[in-house]
């Protein structure tokens, strides 16, 4: 181990938080094992050898969008033959389709340019009322943002509506990297961080949990990446509520201003993975999202601060679009076994992180 990172592993074992510099030298170490060996450590430490999972399913409502973010493949303006919009009664039969067991419904879309707040709030109370044991994780601080605008009433007013009709938690998306400057260029019709910050304090205190991503991989800078990181780490010391870190490795392909960008190689990734279990000890947990990692690169990031890996999604449509190589959607088994084979303990849970089952080699 080099000098740099022995002063982080010092720092680490004193319990002592990581500053901006210890976070450049992590993101430009040669040697990523010992950064591997930092992160497992405090993985360890916080669930042991435990990996989580969820049996999910991913539902994204339309691809209607009217931001138009320039490092998006999945939205359409609406002439196109594949743009489409979800009615409720299709979204229940997709539901409906999933085997018995399922414990979560993700929900995320693009920002429709005619659909009312009541289509979103019905959503949310039928699915509520179809399937009783199914948290509904829906709608990321950017929805929340444009359905106040929508319905011209304040985040907090948006947010009790929906908790009434049935909302348990908040997915993390919209976040992207909290730069000013890479917004300019890539999402400038997207809110910055002080509104996405907001929305996920408001929802923490009306005990709405909610979790946090960072899109990496395109223009930003490692600089960028660290001032995000330690932005969600104080959102979250001064108003606890993130339940889950995930980092998003950006997919380049079909995207209307980065296709011609190399998308980032997996000792990248483990890097900004070990990096986000280190800086975000106040977050319970980091997910390892095999959908952009690859359920291969996933397994390895387990052992790189990891202690999720998201569930089984069913049918996953943002990333696939931009050319993710992954399968669409993986079934219960095939988790508990990379999980397994990764030298990890797989513990189904439920959205909240309340423990279901704990498996072994006899159920595979
Ligand atoms: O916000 C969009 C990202 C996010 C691309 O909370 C892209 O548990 C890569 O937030 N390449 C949506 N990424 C997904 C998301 C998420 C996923 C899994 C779990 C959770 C959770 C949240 O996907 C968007 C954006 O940052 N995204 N386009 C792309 N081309």
């Amino acid at each position: 181990m080099n000098l740099g990172l022995g002063i982080i592993k010092e720092k680490l074992e004193n319990e002592e938080c990581l500053n901006a510099e210890d976070a450049k030298k992590i993101l430009s170490s040669d040697d990523l094992i010992a950064v591997g060996e930092l992160a497992r450590k405090l993985k360890y430490k916080k669930s042991g050898k435990k990996v989580y999972f969820v049996f999910n399913k991913h539902i994204n409502y339309t691809n209607l969008c009217v931001s138009k973010c320039k490092f998006c493949a999945f939205y359409r303006n609406g002439d196109e033959p594949d743009a489409y919009t979800m009615e409720i009664d299709d979204i229940i039969e997709e539901i409906e389709k999933m085997p018995d067991g399922i414990r979560e419904v993700h929900i995320v879309g693009g920002l429709h340019p005619t659909k009312p707040f009541s289509y979103y709030v019905d959503m949310v109370s039928s699915i509520k009322k179809h399937f009783k044991n199914v948290n509904v994780k829906a709608f990321t601080a950017v929805e929340i943002d444009y359905f106040s605008h929508l319905e011209g009433i304040s985040y907090e007013e948006t947010l009790k509506t929906l908790k009434a009709a049935g909302l348990d938690s908040m997915p993390g998306g919209g976040a992207e990297v909290f730069s000013y400057r890479v917004r300019k260029v890539l999402y400038p019709n997207k809110i910055p961080y002080e509104k996405w910050a907001e929305v996920h304090r408001i929802a923490h205190s009306l005990s709405i949990p909610t979790n946090a991503t960072l899109l990496f991989g395109h223009i930003e800078t490692d600089d960028e990446i660290i001032d995000h990181l330690f932005k969600l780490r104080r959102i979250q010391d001064e108003s606890p509520g993130f339940l889950c870190f995930i980092p998003l490795s950006f997919h380049p392909d079909n995207t209307p201003f980065l296709s011609k960008i190399k998308k980032v190689d997996a000792v990248r990734e483990l890097k900004v993975l070990a990096l986000s279990r280190l800086i975000l000890d106040n977050f319970p947990h980091i997910k390892a999202y095999w959908v952009m990692l690859s359920p291969k690169v996933g397994q390895i990031g387990m052992h790189f601060g990891a202690d999720d890996v998201d569930g089984t999604i069913g049918h996953e449509r943002v990333t696939h679009a931009a050319g993710a190589k992954s399968p669409i959607g993986l079934a219960k088994r095939n988790i508990i076994n990379m999980i397994l084979n990764a030298g990890f303990i797989p513990v189904e849970r439920d959205a909240l992180y309340n423990e279901l089952s704990v498996y072994d080699e006899q159920d595979i």
